[in-house]
């Protein structure tokens, strides 16, 4: 890649974590641009001119500019023909399967408890109330990974993907927010699996880091 590699992003949400673990995964250091949405600056004429719906990651690499942080893996992780966009058509789909299932279904249900228990603590606007509809929400999008999950270490064939990532982004904080996961093992096994690496370990004490600061 010659061109520079530009992604703004605001480091505390689950699709922005999913780009700080794919860097670190994947060993390249983009410039990262800080976007303060707890401030409003995405809905500032100039950061609105790369992305309209005022939403971050948005990555900027010369002409291209791309939002959607599933979209912006695919590219990042393709372009620098790494095996976590895996080759063979049907992996791609799998892969893309889950992707999209994260991206309709998933978040709702568990990205708001680490948004309200930790993200929203730290800006200083309070810890809103998880109250029973959201958690038996999160219970039902758990369950429904639980029973993606076989047993194996990673969720599309035996290699670390994108799709690992997407999802994994949504368990960063998952011992600050105090997730409650002890009724689905092989989620234990999945989350123990990926954080054991090094690039896994790089992200949370980077946002550790952040969070204690
Ligand atoms: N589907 C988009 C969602 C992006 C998104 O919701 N970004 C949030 C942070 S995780 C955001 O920018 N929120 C600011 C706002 O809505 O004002 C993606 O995956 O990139």
């Amino acid at each position: 890649m010659n061109e520079k590699t530009k992604i703004y992003i605001n480091p505390l949400t689950a699709n922005n974590i999913k780009l700080l673990l794919l860097c670190n995964a994947l060993g390249i250091q983009p410039e990262f641009q800080h976007v303060a949405i707890n401030r409003g600056k995405q809905r500032q004429e100039a950061f609105l001119a790369l992305n309209p719906d005022g939403k971050v990651p948005v990555l900027q690499q010369g002409d291209l500019v791309l939002t959607e942080s599933n979209a912006i893996m695919q590219y990042l992780a393709s372009s620098h023909q790494s095996s976590l966009w895996p080759q063979g058509i049907e992996q791609q789909a799998k892969v893309l399967r889950i992707l999209f299932w994260q991206s309709n279904y998933f978040t709702a249900g568990v990205g708001p408890i680490a948004h309200r228990k930790v993200v929203l603590p730290y800006w200083g606007v309070g810890e809103p109330e998880v109250d029973k509809q959201q958690w038996q929400a999160f219970d039902k999008a758990v369950s429904a990974l639980e029973n993606i999950l076989d047993g194996s270490s990673y969720l599309v064939g035996n290699e670390l993907s994108i799709a690992d990532i997407s999802l994994l982004a949504f368990f960063l904080f998952h011992k600050r927010a105090n997730m409650p996961l002890k009724d689905y093992p092989k989620l234990q096994n999945w989350l123990a699996n990926l954080a054991d690496h090094d690039w896994y370990i790089s992200t949370e004490s980077y946002l550790n880091e952040i969070l204690t600061n």
